[in-house]
């Protein structure tokens, strides 16, 4: 049977960039301005003084040193403290289809395919503009790609699930040549004014040619040996955003927010990861000596020192295990494909990786791959 191949990636980084110190300090001054403000209910017991921030704290519970952002001055602005920008009306190209789109010529370009190779666009990422029309059908018009496009998407795990439904497609002929887009515009879905999970998130799009092995003339291409794919329910990683909202006479102005018990999330992901890749690789013959690099999901770098140390019995080297999340912080699922799109020119034939995301969901979904 047809092997299938990844030919080539691709990645969009937004405009701006917001440091830890630049977060920190607006939200900071957004607190002094809350208990300033409202002095005399905390004096009283009535309301909770809120606490600062830390860049320490930061780096030191999550790895992450900094984020990309579609837009900044709102973030950094303690009056405002979400991203500010027009609203996209009919006609117009939402922020999240443009990157999508910039991601896709760059993937497109490595694979050296154009849009008439293309029969099928897979757009799965965290966040939709809209219901419908599907933004993956705009991103296909863009590109002036003929056959079908759909959105899909479970949050962390995005970006491996719609790989591998482009994998499933390939191997069942329903698609030649396929487009995968992985844009995460995800600032807008963030409380910057919640301590716990400020400084989380940032903006990216990724994307991937996928095609059968005879069709690929690229020199980047890796061979998919093994798909595997996980959920468990959890409500410790939530959004409540609806679109059945406006129904409702008060929606909680943070309904849209990202939430998470982090230490919860943390302890119980944990030995779910380990072992699911410890069974992935058991059930495919290999170990994790055998894979040259793993590239994983990029939320805490702590997560992932423990998870590949309970798998390699020691600690990863950078190159076993790249880090990217000190650079970009956490993309929702786009962290391990960045990693693959970033750290994979050094791979000579038959090398092996094992490309892994997880999170809210729960949700898990890996990829085992081979340089051709
Ligand atoms: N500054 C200073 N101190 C702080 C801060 C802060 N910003 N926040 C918390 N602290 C304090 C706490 O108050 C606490 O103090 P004390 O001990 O006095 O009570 C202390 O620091 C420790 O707090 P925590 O226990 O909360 O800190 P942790 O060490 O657990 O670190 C993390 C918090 C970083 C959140 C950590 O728990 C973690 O990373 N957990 C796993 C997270 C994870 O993997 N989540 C999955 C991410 S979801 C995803 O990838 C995609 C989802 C969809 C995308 C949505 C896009 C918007």
């Amino acid at each position: 049977m047809s092997q299938v191949v990844i030919s080539g990636t691709g990645l969009f980084i937004p405009p701006h960039v917001i440091t830890n110190d630049e977060l920190v300090e607006a939200f900071n001054q957004y607190v002094d301005k809350f208990n300033t403000e409202h002095a005399t209910q905390i004096e009283a017991g009535e309301v909770e003084a809120l606490t600062h921030s830390s860049t320490e704290f930061i780096e030191k519970a999550s790895g992450i040193k900094a984020r990309y952002a579609m837009y900044k001055d709102g973030i950094i602005n303690p009056d405002i403290m979400h991203p500010t920008f027009p609203m996209t009306r009919e006609g117009e190209t939402p922020e999240i289809v443009q990157m999508g789109v910039a991601a896709a010529k760059d993937a497109m370009e490595q694979a050296g395919k154009t849009a008439e190779d293309i029969d099928m666009v897979i757009v799965s990422s965290t966040f939709r503009q809209r219901d419908y029309p599907g933004m993956s059908v705009e991103i296909q018009r863009d590109l002036g790609i003929k056959g079908f496009a759909y959105d899909m998407g479970i949050a962390c795990s995005s970006a491996t699930f719609g790989m591998i439904n482009a994998f499933t497609a390939l191997k069942a002929g329903t698609a030649k040549c396929v487009l995968f887009v992985n844009p995460e515009f995800t600032t807008p879905g963030l409380d910057f004014k919640d301590r716990d999970s400020h400084f989380i998130f940032g903006d990216v799009a990724t994307a991937a040619v996928m095609e059968l092995e005879e069709n690929a003339n690229s020199e980047h291409a890796f061979r998919i040996l093994n798909t595997k794919q996980f959920t468990q329910f959890s409500d410790n990683i939530r959004s409540d955003a609806s679109y059945a909202d406006y129904c409702f006479d008060e929606v909680p102005a943070n309904r849209y927010a990202f939430k998470q018990r982090g230490r919860k999330v943390f302890k119980e992901l944990l030995p779910l990861i380990v072992t699911f890749l410890g069974e992935q690789l058991e059930e495919n013959q290999m170990s994790a000596e055998d894979m040259k690099r793993m590239w994983l999901h990029q939320a805490n770098i702590n997560m992932n020192n423990f998870a590949v140390k309970k798998l390699l019995g020691r600690l990863p080297t950078e190159e076993e295990a790249p880090v990217v999340l000190d650079e970009f912080a956490n993309t929702a699922s786009s962290g391990s494909v960045i990693a693959f799109h970033k750290y994979k020119a050094d791979f000579t034939s038959g090398d092996k990786g094992i490309i892994c995301s997880f999170g809210a969901g729960y949700s898990i979904g890996s990829l085992i791959v081979e340089k051709v």
